[in-house]
């Protein structure tokens, strides 16, 4: 018997003041919504995947990831069929599984899932599965930083396999938001205290211009290589810095100060300018702070436009009339989260398919060589107003860039290139996830109709019979097809296109901060009960 607990928030969670064109951009969404979950009900139920192409199913931790991922997906869109079936399976999921559940992954996918889905039905199943699953992978946390990987079953914390057992920086430094929110709600403290303990001692470490090697070795407690990049094992380090601070209402100043931080080493040692366009980029610096520059940015870069808008506006409403409120420093990282999702929206906009590839290399204009890199987005935002786009737009609502007037229109890829093996879409939210944030912090309609455009790629060139897949390569007309559908497609990336189009007050920004897999747990403040027995930095 399945009994519901209905999210008691006083508005109903789809409200009906939708203009006609959101409220049909909604209404797809959610249709593509069920499509992607009855397919994988229909042909792989209970496995971690659904491969549309073979009409099968494919396990990685064994823990049913895409319905753990979907189900608050379906109750925020209100879909109640699908959020029955998935709550029906998770109320008698086992944990017992063999191999190597890495506990980065099921951190973020199943203990922030199951506690997104508690924090709006307020189903005690929910609460109580998340601290089932926190409790095993307490083991992992016995050495200096965490080790990659536990076999749930045995309840044995293992080593990377690579690497001198090294673990990403970004996975040691991306459990925070969960189990801080766990200890909230179950009272404990242990969650709480384990995860800050490792930020505490990351914090020891010597981080020039906050930025941070993608590696770590968990025994030893130091950085691993020079390696340094916003894209893969460094990308949600620098989400969960701000993210944390605002998680606790702005209570703990030490994420404050060391985000703001990374910020500034971002500006100085990552930033370059495409040609022909001008476009701002974020590269990575593959050996350290040296002379090195890369142009290569990851898809998951495009995180960070989400992020240094959310942190510049603490997720309020901040229109072009009201900029002048802002900190100046405030205002040039809301200046730079939108020069950037431009740029992530280039990424799609100049391919063939309308659909992003996995890894670009930007052209890089002389410009961003010969000039110090502190300068560079001095540099280009000079560019900004001597192309005389600071008198528009004052209601916030159009994009009169005039930078961008003579964009090419076509598909062609003239700002970067994508190298022969890094074509691939694999679905991914980074896009959406900003443009979503952008639209709420600036009300700027582009944000929708970009993500709009996205939206009608994903359709036209992604979706099958069977559901949604990832693509082998996107610069092709047919793309050829991977056999995959990624948990995060309905875990994220559907989500962050509904709340796109939705109406404003739904999950609003100042109230619930998204996990890096995009379930929203609500700002709190610890009560002063376990606040007693919980670490705080200074
Ligand atoms: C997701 O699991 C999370 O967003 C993570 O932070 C990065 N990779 C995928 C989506 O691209």
């Amino acid at each position: 018997m399945i009994a519901f607990y209905i999210y008691n928030r006083p508005q109903p969670i789809v409200k009906q003041d939708l203009q006609p064109i959101d409220r049909s951009r909604t209404n797809k969404v959610v249709q593509a919504l069920r499509h992607s979950m009855l397919s994988y009900e229909k042909y792989a139920w209970g496995k971690d995947e659904l491969l549309p192409l073979s009409q099968t199913g494919s396990d990685w931790f064994t823990l049913g990831l895409t319905i753990i991922d979907g189900t608050d997906t379906s109750f925020v869109m209100g879909q109640t069929d699908i959020l029955a079936k998935c709550q029906e399976w998770i109320e008698t999921m086992s944990f017992a599984q063999e191999g190597n559940s890495n506990v980065f992954e099921i951190t973020i996918r199943v203990v922030g899932g199951l506690l997104s889905a508690f924090q709006l039905t307020h189903h005690p199943i929910y609460k109580q599965k998340a601290q089932e699953l926190a409790d095993i992978l307490l083991v992992a946390f016995e050495t200096h930083f965490p080790l990659s990987s536990v076999n749930l079953k045995e309840r044995k914390a293992i080593a990377a396999h690579f690497n001198n057992g090294a673990s990403s920086t970004a996975e040691a430094t991306t459990l925070q938001l969960e189990f801080k929110y766990l200890s909230h709600v179950t009272g404990n403290p242990i969650y709480w205290n384990k995860v800050q303990e490792i930020m505490q001692r990351f914090f020891a470490l010597d981080r020039p211009s906050g930025l941070v090697p993608v590696f770590l070795n968990p025994y030893s407690g130091q950085l691993q290589g020079n390696e340094i990049r916003l894209g893969s094992r460094g990308d949600s380090y620098y989400e969960y810095l701000a993210k944390q601070w605002i998680q606790t209402n702005f209570t703990e100043p030490v994420f404050e100060r060391e985000y703001r931080k990374s910020v500034e080493g971002i500006r100085r040692h990552l930033l370059g300018i495409s040609q022909p366009h001008g476009f701002l980029f974020v590269g990575e610096r593959p050996n350290g702070l040296g002379d090195i520059f890369s142009t290569k940015m990851d898809h998951l870069v495009c995180f960070l436009p989400g992020t240094l808008a959310l942190a510049a506006t603490r997720g309020k409403r901040v229109t072009t009339k009201d900029r002048h409120k802002l900190s100046k420093q405030d205002l040039r990282d809301l200046e730079l989260a939108e020069e950037l999702a431009r740029s992530c929206y280039e990424m799609y906009r100049q391919t063939p398919t309308g659909l992003a590839s996995e890894i670009v290399f930007w052209n890089a204009s002389p410009v961003t060589k010969r000039l110090p890199t502190p300068s560079v987005l001095d540099y280009h935002q000079g560019l900004v107003e001597t192309a005389d786009t600071r008198s528009v737009p004052d209601d916030g609502e159009t994009d009169q860039d005039t930078r961008f007037k003579y964009l090419n229109p076509d598909r062609q890829m003239l700002d970067f290139e994508i190298h022969t093996y890094d074509g691939h879409n694999l679905l991914r939210p980074e896009t959406v996830e900003s443009l979503f944030v952008l639209y709420r912090i600036t009300g700027k309609q582009q944000y929708r109709e970009w993500g709009w455009s996205i939206f009608e790629s994903f359709e036209k060139y992604s979706k099958i019979e069977s559901g949604y897949t990832c693509l082998v390569n996107g610069l092709m007309i047919p793309p050829p097809k991977r056999d995959k559908m990624e948990s995060f497609w309905v875990g994220e990336t559907l989500k962050y296109f509904y709340l796109l189009f939705a109406d404003e007050d739904v999950l609003p920004l100042d109230r619930f901060v998204f996990n890096t897999e995009a379930h929203p747990l609500p700002v709190f403040e610890p009560k002063e009960e376990l606040k007693k027995q919980l670490l705080f930095l200074s």
